[in-house]
């Protein structure tokens, strides 16, 4: 596991979070790996004498729930497989103890006025790359706080920051490639707010291998006295993931973490990110939404739901996390059963995956499809499996694909309201499922009966999350 790229490590664990037969996997390397991982972010006694343990207590079990309740996973108390594939994903080496976002006992810089100094260089990336990161991921935190960083080149400064090998006299080792992948102090003297790198990491400054940018932004709010955040869409969110270092933009949970510690930045414009949508928010709406072999998954922004319909668990990921080079704020999307195929479509342009994997890296034209020019975007898309159409919605009308002609049947556009009764305009995301078509508009969602050619009951958009 551990050699495998990111990647595919990531698409193992797509594939995997549902039950698995059991057996499939090492049990002893899985107790292992459970230990290991309680001992080392949960601080799970494992040298514990038999004898002298509380009964009817197993600290292993009561440090699998706080793990599972930090991670927003079901609390079994056992090592079930979402479990597992969480804690098999490379992660910053810092425990998650803490449940709020400051560090217990709020260490913070009584100085506004820090220092930072680049103490070596890893042999992976040009010198100048690693300066640009650095000062990209302290910029992160002087933009919406009163904090300022200045370089300093020799001697002690508050934020000394260094590549390390496996023991580095730490007390707490590096452990090779994956895994652990840097560690930072909290504020203070001596150690306090330094920064580790793994130099067993490849690291980069684009999508392979880890991106110095990233995981250097996440240790510095360490450095600053922030510990990790349940909230899956932080920077403090103690697993790592990938996006586009130019659409980053620091979410509002970390900005609401350093303002604790230190108020508000000295601009004039108060700061603001982005927040983590929330599953059983009563407002919540979606960008696009389609099936995947018999899963559904739920677009919105830079996440998606994934769904199985006959189980209770929806999980919300990145779409960077499994496909690095699809953009965020998909529009539409339907599947091709038959061709195990799903179409994603973003603006004028579409990408294709097949099953889980992205085919082409880069994005096709919906031209393509036999659109006239003056269709900009897709509103919404499905792919009736029966009779091999599919249906795409612009604005107030609609367009019939035939997916075995491979071409747009004729007399299309036609006014969705006189084939859909009830169904208006601009909807945001369709899909089907069984005999009904699903459309969504805001926080609505209209289930259609293509046979009655009628809306046969109006609910909830987020109904499919058990709420
Ligand atoms: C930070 O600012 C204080 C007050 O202006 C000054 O005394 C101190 O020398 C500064 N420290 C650094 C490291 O620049
Ligand atoms: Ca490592
Ligand atoms: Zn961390
Ligand atoms: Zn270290």
């Amino acid at each position: 596991m551990k050699t495998l790229p990111l990647l595919l490590l990531l698409h193992v664990a797509f594939s995997s979070a549902f039950p698995m037969a059991p057996g499939t996997e090492d049990e002893d390397e899985n107790i292992q790996l459970v230990k290991n991982y309680l001992k080392n972010f949960y601080n799970l006694e494992t040298d514990m004498q038999p004898h002298l343990k509380i009964k009817n207590i197993n600290p292993l079990t009561e440090k699998l729930k706080e793990m599972q309740k930090f991670f927003g996973l079901k609390v079994t108390g056992q090592p079930d497989v979402d479990t597992l594939e969480v804690m098999k994903k490379p992660r910053c080496g810092i425990p998650d103890v803490g449940q709020y976002v400051l560090t217990p006992g709020t260490p913070k810089w009584e100085r506004k006025n820090l220092t930072y100094r680049i103490v070596n260089y890893t042999p992976d990336m040009h010198p100048a790359d690693v300066d640009q990161a650095i000062q990209n991921a302290l910029k992160v935190w002087s933009d919406v706080s009163p904090l300022t960083f200045k370089r300093i080149y020799d001697g002690s400064a508050d934020i000394m920051m260094s590549f390390e090998i496996g023991d580095h006299k730490d007390n707490s080792p590096f452990d090779g490639p994956n895994g652990y992948l840097a560690h930072a102090f909290q504020p203070g003297n001596g150690l306090g707010g330094d920064v580790h790198f793994d130099e067993a990491e490849s690291w980069t400054k684009g999508s392979n291998g880890y991106n110095l940018f990233f995981v250097a932004a996440h240790e510095l709010g360490h450095s600053l006295g922030l510990s990790h955040s349940t909230d899956p869409g932080a920077l403090m969110y103690p697993t790592y993931s990938y996006m586009d270092p130019k659409e980053f933009h620091l979410p509002q949970d970390d900005i609401n973490g350093i303002e604790a510690i230190y108020g508000q930045s000295d601009n004039p414009v108060k700061p603001t990110g982005p927040t983590t949508p929330e599953t059983c928010d009563y407002k919540l709406s979606f960008d696009a939404i389609t099936t995947l072999r018999g899963e559904l998954l739920f677009f919105k922004k830079r996440y998606f739901w994934r769904k199985h319909p006959q189980m209770t668990e929806v999980e919300l990921n990145f779409i960077s996390l499994f496909w690095p080079n699809l953009p965020s704020g998909i529009q539409a999307a339907y599947e091709n059963v038959e061709k195990d195929q799903v179409f994603l479509f973003k603006g004028n342009q579409y990408w294709v995956l097949s099953g889980y994997d992205l085919v082409y890296n880069q994005p096709k034209s919906i031209y393509d499809f036999g659109f006239p020019k003056n269709v900009k975007k897709i509103d919404a898309t499905f792919s009736d499996e029966n009779s091999g159409k599919t249906y795409f919605f612009v604005g107030n009308k609609y367009w019939r694909y035939d997916e075995n002609r491979q071409s747009m049947d004729q007399g299309y556009p036609k006014n969705i309201i006189n084939d859909f009764p009830g169904i208006n305009k601009n909807i945001d995301a369709v899909f089907q499922y069984g005999r009904y078509i699903y459309f969504f508009r805001g926080n609505r969602q209209y289930q259609f009966d293509l046979n009655l050619k009628r809306v046969v009951s109006v609910m909830r958009s987020n109904s499919w999350f058990n709420c």
